[in-house]
């Protein structure tokens, strides 16, 4: 038998020799003095109420933040921002990854800002919380806007659901509208549940589609077409222009199958280049007209409303799922409950009720 070690790690230190401070005090001390130099809710309210773009970075950090105290402020920053906000118009552009959204998003958000407006562009990515890679790419695509004093890019929050990267989105066009942006952009990958939670924070809702060979309507989910307020076929240039134009065509036949939409909108269906910033400002005109018509006839605020009431109630919603599963009563037991269930010893509607139960005890 092999004897026992005397110590049982490689950092063991002799007894009796007294150990040097693992925290150095100088670093804590400025460290705790810096904190103390973070702008305060009011100071960044100002800030981003005169335009200023790092307080509006500050006060999005604070949305991101899973640090409560940092949520507490941000709250207070949103609710005194507030009466400042809703004076823009919110597009949401969605599509397949590399249908061209950050290229025609630069072509696009250049456009407008030399019409002398501010663009904001945020981002709905789910799958940037697992690879970060989306974030490099898009700052990269669009690089004259990054240099552009009139725009604004945040890339993905990043979050373990898509409902909390979306509240985080929300809370930030807020926060981006008090700024003085009055175009928002947010852009979202045409895969998985993000686009609906991005059509239910924006005004207007755009699909980006290529032209490919054949049946136009394979592989594209019926939900998205109806969402979608305007179809823009990019990369219609060079070879492709002929085919880009049949695809309009054939799109424009299919949306007219559709019932009308509550907004009175005949969805529309264009061509563009963002390469070439062919059809850019196509694509605006169009907005103006939608904005302009879905004001006149109150649609236009009634959604807002609309989208509001829903936010309040998702959120409800998620807040209670949380405090249920995250409950150190109800994780002791729903294992038992759920094996219970399945092998039919208690019923689920049963088993339900008991759990619930155990929120309240
Ligand atoms: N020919 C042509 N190429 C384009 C056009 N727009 C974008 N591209 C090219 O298509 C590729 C993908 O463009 P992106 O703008 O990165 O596409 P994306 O949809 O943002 O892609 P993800 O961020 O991966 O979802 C790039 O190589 C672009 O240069 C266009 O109008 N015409
Ligand atoms: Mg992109």
């Amino acid at each position: 038998m092999s004897s026992k070690p005397t110590h049982t790690s490689a950092l063991h230190e002799k007894d009796g020799v007294s150990q040097p401070d693992s925290l150095n005090k100088s670093s804590i001390a400025s460290i705790k003095k810096n904190r103390r130099k973070q702008p305060s809710v009011d100071e960044l309210v100002t800030g981003i109420l005169n335009q200023d773009k790092v307080a509006l970075s500050r006060a999005i950090t604070l949305v991101e933040s899973k640090n409560t105290k940092h949520l507490e402020k941000a709250t207070a920053i949103i609710e005194k921002c507030l009466p400042h906000a809703n004076k823009s118009i919110r597009i949401g552009i969605t599509g397949v990854p590399g249908v061209g959204k950050s290229t025609f998003i630069e072509a696009f958000g250049k456009h407008l800002t030399s019409l002398g407006k501010k663009v904001a562009v945020l981002a709905v990515d789910p799958s940037s919380s697992i690879s970060s890679g989306s974030i490099l790419g898009d700052k990269t695509r669009m690089e004259e806007l990054v240099k552009d004093e009139n725009a604004f890019i945040r890339p993905s929050a990043s979050g373990d659901s898509l409902g909390g990267v979306a509240r985080k989105t929300r809370e930030t066009i807020i926060l981006c509208e008090a700024c003085g942006f009055d175009t928002i952009i947010i852009e979202t990958v045409g895969v998985g549940q993000s686009e609906t939670a991005v059509h239910s924070m924006v005004d207007f809702f755009l699909l980006l589609k290529l032209a490919g060979a054949g049946d136009e309507l394979q592989g594209i989910k019926r939900g998205i077409i109806e969402m979608a307020d305007a179809i823009v076929i990019n990369k219609a240039d060079g070879d492709n222009v002929k085919r880009a134009q049949m695809a309009r065509t054939e799109f424009k036949r299919a949306l007219h199958l559709y019932p009308q939409k509550a907004s009175e909108w005949q969805p529309k269906v264009v061509t563009a280049s963002a390469l070439q910033k062919n059809g850019i400002d196509d694509v605006w005109q169009m907005i103006s007209a939608f904005r302009e018509s879905t004001k006149n006839n109150g649609y236009f605020e009634n959604h807002r409303k609309q989208q509001n009431r829903f936010w309040l109630l998702q959120t409800i919603e998620e807040r209670l799922k949380h405090n249920f599963y995250t409950n150190e009563k109800v994780k002791n037991v729903l294992g038992d409950y759920l094996n219970a269930t399945e092998n039919s010893m208690i019923s689920p509607f049963h088993a339900a009720q008991q759990l619930l139960k155990l929120l309240n005890s």
